[in-house]
């Protein structure tokens, strides 16, 4: 203990020293999703567009494909300062941020136009400072689009009557568990690369994502039906370790931020083309598109909105008003 004060002493002046000074970093970038997903393709545009306006002082290290853990592992080691940066699913945001779980309730969002519509503007803004200034220890900077959620089965979803039952992978969220409790199925709660085994396995009947990711993750190969639910659009956070953004100089803050508030842009266009192919892909491969009335599956989850938005009623108001 004494030992490791008398280091962080130490090195403290050069810390002092070095934060007023012109800082060069290597950013350790780590994603879940897989080399050529929009997500990872936006963040790697983002970082050359840094190096070179840094001039070389800001410099990056992709790790897609969860090579360094489950999201849940990568941010902790954000937190601790081991990786930089990640983009991270507000899903699982709302344990420990309560405050942007009025982005994961169930049908908050008309449609994806009306949610990136909410994130471009001042709602989307206040929901990345909730996230920056709580004790997550991660800077929120901008948004990436992660789609729509629909749910995919091993059985057929033609009705919510069909859901009976049936265990459905969420993300590791006590809401999205009651969302899918409510819907008359178990939610059952585990990391992303975990799904394509319990899906062989039997464990699980089923889950729920954007087609990216059904596709990408290879989950389609054991669920073949697709049911248009719609009942999330999560956006997910480009987020630094607030240790990383402490060590930037101010110049260097707003580079980080514009050019995070850039790839959001970019990512949308890539995320467009990338869902339209995989729905191609996914049909091609055999996946049964069924679409739904989703009207029960949102009588459904009522209540859910009710008991996690209570304490937002004021922003959803505000979200709803939104053209
Ligand atoms: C994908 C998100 C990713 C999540 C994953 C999941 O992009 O961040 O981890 O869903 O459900 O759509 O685990």
């Amino acid at each position: 203990m004494d030992f490791k004060r008398t280091l962080l002493a130490a090195a403290l002046p050069f810390t002092l020293a070095l934060s007023s000074a012109a800082q060069a970093l290597e950013i350790k970038f780590a994603d879940i999703h897989p080399a050529g997903y929009p997500t990872v393709v936006a963040e790697e545009n983002m970082g050359k567009a840094l190096t070179k306006e840094s001039n070389g002082e800001l410099t990056f290290k992709y790790f897609p494909g969860g090579v360094l853990g489950s999201e849940k592992e990568v941010v902790e080691q954000a937190q601790v300062g081991a990786i930089q940066m990640t983009r991270v699913s507000l899903g699982i945001v709302g344990p420990v941020v309560p405050d942007v779980n009025v982005f994961n309730l169930p049908f908050v969002f008309r449609d994806q136009a009306h949610m990136r519509k909410v994130i471009d503007g001042a709602i989307g803004d206040e929901i990345l400072a909730k996230i920056t200034d709580s004790e997550f220890g991660l800077v929120a900077l901008a948004w990436m689009d992660g789609g729509t959620r629909n749910l995919y089965t091993k059985k057929p979803v033609r009705k919510i009557e069909d859901l009976k039952g049936m265990k459905v992978r969420v993300q590791g969220n006590p809401l999205f568990i009651d969302a899918f409790n409510a819907m008359g199925a178990n939610g059952i709660a585990m990391d992303t690369g975990e799904i394509f085994s319990a899906l062989q396995t039997g464990v699980i009947d089923g889950a729920e994502n954007n087609p990216p990711t059904l596709l990408e993750h290879n989950h389609y190969q054991n669920a073949k039906y697709y049911t248009l639910t719609e009942h999330l659009i999560l956006p997910e956070p480009i987020v630094m370790s607030k240790i990383t953004w402490n060590k930037l100089t101010p110049a260097q803050q707003v580079m980080v931020k514009n050019a995070a508030k850039a790839a959001q842009a970019d990512e949308r266009v890539l995320w467009d083309a990338k869902s339209a192919s995989s729905e191609t892909k996914l049909k091609a491969a055999g996946v049964e598109f069924i679409t739904v009335d989703k009207k029960p599956f949102y009588d459904a989850t009522a209540a859910v909105r009710a008991k996690y938005g209570a304490p937002y009623a004021d922003i959803i108001a505000r979200i709803d008003a939104v053209q």
